[in-house]
C-alpha cells in the first residue's frame, strides 16, 4: 500500500560526509552530534496526529542512516520511496543547508511529489523559502498536525482548497499565497506522545534505522515529553521566547500539557520502553494548580523511574521536597547562561547566584541524583575575562559542597547561531551584536564555511571571535578538569 506521507530529516549539512567541517563545540551541550541528526518530537505528533485519522506515516531519519552507515547512498534510497506527499523539517536553523540540499533529491527522482516543510525556521523564513523551486508548500507555527492532516487528505484525495487550509503558504501559478495562522493549539489535547508508533513503523516498514531519533539512542533510550508549547518567559537569544513564538507562530500565550495525560503518556512508554524520561520545559511555568494536579497524578508513577526536571529559574525548597515522596532517581538541570548577574539579567533571567546555589545545594541534600548546570558563551555583556571567571565561580561552588561529583556544570558557546525570532535577533544592536548573516540564503552559506568560528551568525562588542574561541576551549577544559 502506498504511503501517504513520508517525513524526512536532514543532516545540517548534506553531504557532511564528503566535507572536512570543523564544528567545534556546536552541539555539546545536545545529545546529537554536530550534525544534528536528532528529528524533531514533534514527528511524533504529527504521525501519530494522522495516523488517528487514517492516513499512513512513516519517519525516515536520512541524517541517522548517512552517519551509521558509510556507504549508504540516500539517493538510491529516495529514488525508491513513493509516498503521496515528502515532509522534510527545518525546524532548526542549523538545517538550513542539509533540508533544502535533501529537497533538491526529492525533486530530482520525483518531480510530481509535492514537498512540504515546516518547523520553527521555515515558519520565519518562509517568504524566502517558498521561493525555493524545491518546495511546494509550508506549515508556518508550531501547531502543525491539523493544517498536516488537511493538506495530505487534499493531496491524496485531490479534493478540498489549499485556500481553506489554516497556516499554509503554496504557490498559485508561480505566485506564493500565504494562508493565515489560525491552529494555534491552546491545550495540547489533541496531540499525543505515544512512542508505540514507532514499533508500529518498525514492523510495518521493516526499518529500524531510519527511526533512530539520534546516535547512540540504540544504547540509551532516552525519552522525552514537552509539557507546553510556547514560553512564558523572554530569554534574549531564544527562537522559542514568549517572543518568538509571537513573530513566528503569532502564539499569544504558552499552552500546556493536562498533567493527568502527561502521566498516562509516561505509564504507556514506560511499559515498552524501560528508558529515563526527560520532561522538556520547566513544570513550574504551569503554576500551582498545574502542579498540584502533576504532584497527584504522578503517584501513579514507579517511585524508581529515572526522571530529568529542567528549571527555568531555581526552584523552592518545596519543590524538592514534593518530588522527593514521588521518585528517589531525580536529576535536574538549569541554564543560568553566566555566572554574572549583569549579563544574566540582560538574557531576561533575574534570579541571583545565592537563590540559584542555594537551590542546588538543597537538592543535593535532599538526595538529586544529578544536578547539571549549563552555561553559554557569546552572551551580550560577556568579555574573554567573564568567561574565565565562569570556572573560578564553579570551582568556588565545587569547594562549598565538598567537591560534590552530583554537581556537573558545563560551557558551551551560543553556536552555530543567534535563533531567528529571538529579541537578539530582531534586534541585535540592543545587545551589542552585529548579525553577520541575516537572510535563509547567508546562514546556507555559513553553515558550510570550514569552522564554527566562521559559521557563527553574529559578532559581539563585548568579545572578538578569536577570543570567543579560545576562551570557550580554555573554560571548557577549565570545567572538565
Ligand atoms: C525540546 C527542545 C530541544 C530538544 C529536542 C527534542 C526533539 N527531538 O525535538 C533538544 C534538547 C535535544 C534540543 C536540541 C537543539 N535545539 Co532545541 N529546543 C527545544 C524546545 C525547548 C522545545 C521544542 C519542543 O519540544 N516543541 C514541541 C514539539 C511537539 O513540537 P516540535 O518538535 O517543535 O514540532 C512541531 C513544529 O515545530 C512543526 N514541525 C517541526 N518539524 C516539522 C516538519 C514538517 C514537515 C512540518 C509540516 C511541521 C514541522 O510541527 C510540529 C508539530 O506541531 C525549544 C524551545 C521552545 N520553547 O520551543 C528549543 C528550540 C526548538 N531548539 C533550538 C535549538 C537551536 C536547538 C539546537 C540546534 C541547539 C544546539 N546548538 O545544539 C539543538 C538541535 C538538535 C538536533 N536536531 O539534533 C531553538 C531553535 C531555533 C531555530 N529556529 O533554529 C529553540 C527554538 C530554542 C533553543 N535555542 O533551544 N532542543
Ligand atoms: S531559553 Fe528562556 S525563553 Fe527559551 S525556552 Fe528556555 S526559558 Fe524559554
Amino acid at each position: 500500500m502506498k504511503t501517504d506521507l513520508i517525513l524526512l530529516h536532514a543532516p545540517s549539512v548534506y553531504d557532511f560526509r564528503q566535507k572536512s567541517i570543523l564544528y567545534g563545540p556546536m552541539s555539546d551541550l545536545v545529545p546529537s552530534s554536530p550534525i544534528f541528526e536528532m528529528y524533531p518530537i514533534g514527528f511524533l505528533t504529527m504521525a501519530n496526529y494522522l495516523e488517528k485519522r487514517g492516513l499512513s506515516v512513516r519517519i525516515i531519519n536520512i541524517a541517522y542512516m548517512m552517519m551509521a552507515d558509510k556507504k549508504f547512498d540516500a539517493e538510491k534510497f529516495i529514488c525508491k520511496l513513493e509516498p503521496s506527499a515528502f515532509g522534510i523539517d527545518l525546524h532548526w536553523l542549523p538545517h538550513c543547508q542539509g533540508s533544502t540540499e535533501l529537497a533538491k533529491i526529492v525533486k530530482k527522482y520525483h518531480p510530481e511529489i509535492p514537498v512540504i516543510f515546516g518547523g520553527f525556521t521555515s515558519s520565519f523564513f518562509y517568504k524566502e523559502l517558498i521561493e525555493f523551486e524545491q518546495v511546494d508548500f509550508i506549515i508556518r507555527g508550531d501547531s502543525a498536525e491539523e493544517p498536516l492532516y488537511q493538506l495530505v487528505k487534499t493531496l491524496k484525495t485531490k479534493e478540498g482548497n489549499f485556500k481553506e487550509i489554516p497556516n499554509l503558504v503554496w504557490k498559485e501559478q508561480g505566485r506564493s499565497v500565504a494562508n493565515p495562522i489560525k491552529c494555534i493549539s491552546t491545550d495540547l489535547n489533541e496531540i499525543d506522545f505515544d512512542y508505540r508508533i514507532m514499533f508500529r513503523q518498525v514492523m510495518r516498514y521493516k526499518d529500524l534505522k531510519g527511526l533512530v531519533p539520534f546516535k547512540g539512542w540504540l544504547n540509551y533510550p532516552v525519552t522525552t515529553i514537552p509539557i507546553v508549547r510556547g514560553c512564558t518567559r523572554n530569554c534574549s537569544g531564544c527562537g522559542g521566547s514568549r517572543f518568538a513564538f509571537k513573530v513566528f507562530g503569532c502564539r499569544r500565550k504558552p499552552a500546556f500539557r493536562d498533567p493527568e495525560k502527561l502521566v498516562d503518556e509516561i505509564l504507556v512508554m514506560q511499559k515498552y520502553i524501560n528508558a529515563p524520561v526527560f520532561i522538556l520545559g520547566d513544570i513550574m511555568q504551569g503554576g500551582k494548580n498545574y502542579l498540584e494536579a502533576f504532584f497527584k497524578s504522578a503517584k501513579r508513577l514507579r517511585r524508581d523511574i529515572q526522571i530529568f526536571f529542567e528549571f527555568f529559574e531555581p526552584p523552592p525548597k518545596w519543590f524538592y521536597d514534593e518530588i522527593n515522596k514521588i521518585f528517589y532517581n531525580v536529576c535536574y538541570e538549569i541554564s543560568p547562561d553566566s555566572h554574572d548577574e549583569n549579563i544574566r539579567l540582560k538574557m531576561g533571567k533575574s534570579f541571583t547566584n545565592r537563590e540559584l546555589l542555594d537551590s542546588i545545594k538543597y537538592s543535593l541534600k535532599s538526595g538529586a541524583k544529578r544536578y547539571d548546570l549549563y552555561f553559554m558563551t557569546g552572551l551580550p555583556l560577556q568579555t574573554k575575562k567573564s568567561i574565565l571567571d565562569t570556572v573560578k565561580f564553579c570551582e568556588e561552588f565545587y569547594k562549598e559542597i565538598n567537591w560534590d561529583k552530583r554537581f556537573m556544570p558545563f560551557i558551551s558557546p551560543m553556536a552555530p547561531f543567534i535563533d531567528p525570532a529571538s529579541r537578539a535577533f530582531m534586534n541585535p544592536d540592543e545587545f551589542g551584536y552585529t548579525l553577520t548573516r541575516k537572510t535563509l540564503k547567508d546562514h546556507i552559506e555559513a553553515i558550510t564555511m570550514p569552522s564554527w568560528k566562521y559559521i557563527l551568525n553574529y559578532e559581539s562588542k563585548y568579545i572578538s571571535r578569536d577570543e570567543l574561541v579560545n576562551s570557550t576551549y580554555e573554560a571548557a577544559s577549565g570545567l572538565q578538569g
